[in-house]
């Protein structure tokens, strides 16, 4: 039977001199070595008792000792679930409870309070730093280099991915192998990626971009990444000559413009530059191709359903599109109900395929809300789909905001901050950031006689949600636009603070 994720993303490559990851001082990992890695940390955590389907949570600076983690868990049959570092140890909290998880990796760093965490649900606790170094390590030191892979089929999970939702609770993605593996050899392929492949990574390895797209295409091709700890326009401009494709959020290409040491001829060895997390904007598409001369191909995915459209490789990469439906991927515009709407109408956007998660983790009826009976999964994105079949996003019926790729669900935002002293309601909107896509403005309404200090509440929304969580500016105003139901209108807000960060 086999384990199809492990084998054909990792297995393969046992023994291997060939070169998996180039790190920002130029050393260089094989393979071989990075397999003999996750082996090695597969006997840690078999150690610690944890069977195939325990959740392991992650919360470490990207490293190749993180991404051995995952390695780990494919072959062990545990099942992945990495956290954004920027989460405190409160978010943290609810995922390791929700999750279940038999095991909390952390920065030895924050381990006072994430040890806490994990104690309180019964988890084991590990450390790791960003060079690899703490108590997995340590525990790893001299064991075996070579495992036994766990037998798994493709519908058992691979890994749980968070993420937020529009009541401001965490959803939990189930992926299943499949789920993974599909999607991957669909990217590889039609972005022909091969072993002769580098990909520039400078992308974060706790989301499904950096992790699934980015790392699992390279491992399929059997390519090499140059693996940087974060987005840095001096590396990336240091490493592109060495690399043939970018993978990034529209923050990195606008970053790189606006560099003038960006030139055609820094992108020579350049094949592929990939856009995606958030909406490129089409301008930023034309800038790069007049200054580069590679049209940026932007594709659309999400967490529960990895990629589903892609602009192709060979052919037109049209601004301001995601592109056509994958192979395998089935994609519609509908109405509320599910139906059909004739081509070139707006509407919410639903996709069905292998490539679709199997639902929320221990939540049925946000399944059932969101994941239709017959397979299809409601986006939440609001699309249109031209006659040639060229899909745009055109908003979004969900009340979320994209900044810099990272999403801000201001339901969530919006509960810490109607409990800060003096507050009566608070709405949280996104608006035009040159850097970030968007950004989030909190606006807030006084209870009456009150006037609450906005530095203070800032300081308290520190300890409770993370930085790229909190807004960027707070204003104080007398009442929410409401409409006639009552409803606060955002839209119109919006559109009144279009131009704080222009
Ligand atoms: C960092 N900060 C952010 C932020 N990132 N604020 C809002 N939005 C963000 N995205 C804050 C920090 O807390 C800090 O605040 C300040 O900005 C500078 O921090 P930094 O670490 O120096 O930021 P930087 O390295 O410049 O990061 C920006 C970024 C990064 C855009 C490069 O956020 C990033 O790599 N984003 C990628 C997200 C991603 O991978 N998304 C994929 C999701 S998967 P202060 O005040 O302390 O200075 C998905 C599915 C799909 O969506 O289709 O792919
Ligand atoms: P996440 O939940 O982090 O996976 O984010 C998924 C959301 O990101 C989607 O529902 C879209 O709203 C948005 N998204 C991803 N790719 C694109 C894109 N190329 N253009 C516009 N929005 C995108």
């Amino acid at each position: 039977m086999g384990n199809p994720l492990f084998d054909r993303l990792f297995g393969r490559h046992i023994g291997k001199t060939s070169t998996f990851l180039i790190l920002p001082d130029g050393s260089r990992l094989s393979h071989g070595r990075f397999l003999k890695l996750a082996a090695r940390y597969a006997h840690a955590l078999a150690e610690l008792g944890l069977k195939a389907g325990d959740r392991v949570a992650l919360q470490v600076e990207k490293s190749p000792n993180a991404l051995a983690v995952y390695a780990a868990c494919a072959q062990s049959g545990l099942v992945f679930l990495p956290l954004n570092t920027a989460y405190t140890a409160h978010e943290v909290d609810y995922f390791v409870s929700n999750s279940g998880a038999g095991l909390l990796i952390g920065d030895p760093e924050k381990a006072g309070n994430l040890s806490d965490v994990a104690s309180r649900y019964g988890a084991k606790f590990l450390t790791m730093d960003e060079s690899g170094n703490g108590s997995l390590a340590a525990k790893a030191a001299g064991k075996p280099e070579e495992f036994e892979t766990v037998e798994r089929t493709e519908d058992d999970l691979a890994a749980i991915l968070y993420t937020s939702g529009t009541t401001g609770r965490s959803k939990g993605a189930m992926l299943s192998q499949r789920n993974l593996l599909s999607n991957a050899e669909v990217l590889c392929s039609e972005w022909r990626f091969d072993e002769n492949d580098v990909l520039l990574h400078a992308l974060p390895i706790f989301h499904t971009h950096g992790l699934f797209v980015g790392t699992n295409i390279s491992l399929l091709a059997g390519g090499a990444m140059i693996f940087l700890p974060k987005l840095d326009v001096d590396a990336l401009i240091k490493w592109m000559p060495t690399a043939t494709t970018m993978m990034g959020v529209p923050t990195f290409y606008t970053r790189l413009l606006g560099d003038a040491r960006f030139t055609k001829e820094l992108t020579k060895s350049m094949r592929l530059f990939v856009s995606g997390s958030a909406p490129l904007l089409a301008e930023t598409h034309r800038r790069f191709f007049d200054r580069t001369g590679h049209k940026i191909l932007e594709r659309y995915g999400m967490t529960e359903t990895n990629m589903n459209t892609s602009n192709p490789y060979d052919g037109d990469r049209r601004p301001g599109t995601v592109g056509l439906p994958l192979p395998g991927v089935e994609v519609k515009v509908c109405d509320s109900e599910g139906n059909d709407l004739p081509r070139g109408e707006i509407g919410t956007l639903e996709v069905r395929g292998d490539n679709v998660f199997q639902g929320y983790w221990q939540m049925p009826e946000k399944t059932r809300e969101e994941l239709r009976e017959n397979g299809f999964f409601i986006t939440g994105d609001l699309a249109q789909q031209s006659e040639d079949g060229y899909v745009t996003i055109v908003g979004r019926a969900k009340d979320l905001v994209i900044s810099g790729g990272f999403n801000i669900y201001p339901k969530e935002v919006e509960e810490a901050l109607d409990t800060q002293d003096g507050v009566l309601e608070s709405a949280v909107i996104g608006v035009p950031h040159p850097d970030l896509g968007e950004a989030t403005v909190g606006i807030i309404v006084a209870k009456p006689g009150f006037t609450p200090d906005l530095d203070s509440i800032q300081l308290n929304l520190g300890n409770r949600l993370a930085r790229f969580k909190q807004p960027r500016k707070l204003i104080l105003i007398e009442a929410l636009p409401r409409n006639t139901m009552g409803k606060v209108q955002k839209a119109a807000l919006r559109e009144t603070y279009k131009d704080l960060f222009a």
